[in-house]
């Protein structure tokens, strides 16, 4: 903490919270281990920033990403769809189900903006920008450019999937993308914490602890 500079949250940076999401926490229908711990940190974090938006994954019944719509498929196995590679999970954040819900305990009313992704039936999206057939955009990189900001923060759930895919393509985008690491969780299936930690490296976003950014 006094090696490295404190970074001061302003007018140019945006905090990217990532579905935290009833599904993703403890009980749910995807529970991410640990996941009720990015809470405390998120909402002390979310405190520091004037601009906080909020992603909030959102499939339709019978979506392709889920292993049920695949007969004979078993969640967390990986499968071909008709952009490439996917992995199929349980049913998860069915629009509008409980556990679709945005959890209560996030203490954030001053965010400014709500994403939903994922909503095409065929096309999974664990980055807020971009769906997974890399193509479809969700217009958030127009929405953050648009009000200016130029820093992307990400922390939430999941690091390996919906954390790290926003903030590759954040830093794709050409803002300067940070992914705090303490104020996120990994399902870390198959090896995919490490993988994902890769490709958010070679994609020049910054790993960085909560305690970097100075609090309000
Ligand atoms: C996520 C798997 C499927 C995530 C979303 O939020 O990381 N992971 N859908
Ligand atoms: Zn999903």
């Amino acid at each position: 903490m006094t090696e490295q500079q404190q970074i001061r949250p302003g007018d140019a940076d945006v905090l990217v919270v990532v579905d935290v999401q009833y599904d993703f926490l403890p009980g749910g229908a995807l529970a991410v281990p640990d996941g009720d711990a990015v809470v405390a940190p998120i909402n002390r974090l979310a405190k520091a920033f004037r601009h906080v938006v909020l992603t909030q994954d959102w499939h339709p019944k019978g979506h392709a990403s889920f292993a049920s719509s695949h007969p004979g498929r078993k969640p967390f196995e990986a499968t071909e769809l008709a952009y490439g590679p996917q992995v199929l999970w349980p049913d998860h954040c069915i629009q509008g189900t409980p556990g679709a819900d945005l959890s209560r305990a996030l203490d954030i009313p001053h965010a400014q903006l709500v994403i939903r992704k994922g909503y095409n039936a065929d096309i999974d999206s664990y980055s807020g920008f971009k769906e997974a057939d890399r193509k479809t955009s969700t217009g958030l990189e127009g929405y953050l450019k648009e009000r200016g900001f130029r820093r992307v923060f990400c922390a939430g759930l999941a690091t390996d999937f919906c954390v790290a895919w926003t903030a590759i393509d954040a830093a794709g985008a050409g803002f300067e993308s940070y992914l705090i690491e303490d104020a996120s969780r990994a399902i870390d299936a198959g090896g995919s914490l490490a993988r994902a930690r890769r490709d958010w490296n070679a994609a020049g976003v910054r790993t960085i602890g909560s305690d970097r950014i100075r609090q309000a």
